[in-house]
């Protein structure tokens, strides 16, 4: 009987977290895609989401392999799919190695952030 029971708590609290867990946005794709190589300078940056955005709490940041920040254009979500941030890349990038950072607030109104690289190599 209390073996039962206590499996039934351990279970209801994983189920509990893991509920939790996935109500928050997560970063389900990207373009240039993480730790992809691609040979030619992208026109912009676009990372899909798992929730819908509010774009003007979200943002991307892009470092050079230097440290240098990479100027961007204004981050907004995709008129179509508001799951989808576009970032424009106004000038084209030279090769090397680049980290997104990235962070949005989702309709859930809780702020996730993150980071990925991707490598240009023509
Ligand atoms: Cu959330």
């Amino acid at each position: 009987m209390f073996d039962r029971l206590s499996r039934f708590c351990v279970l209801a609290v994983f189920a509990t977290f893991a509920s939790v867990a996935q109500a928050h946005s997560h970063l389900q794709a990207a373009e240039p895609a993480v730790d992809a190589v691609v040979q030619a300078s992208p026109p912009a940056l676009k990372l899909t989401f798992s929730m819908k955005l509010v774009a003007k709490f979200s943002g991307v940041k892009l470092l050079d392999s230097k440290g240098n920040e990479v100027p961007l254009g204004a981050a907004p979500t995709d008129p179509a799919n508001n799951k989808i941030l576009i970032v424009p890349v106004p000038a084209p990038l030279a090769a090397g190695e680049y980290t997104v950072d990235w962070h949005v607030v989702a309709v859930d109104t809780h702020r996730m952030k993150g980071t990925y690289k991707f490598t240009i190599k023509p």
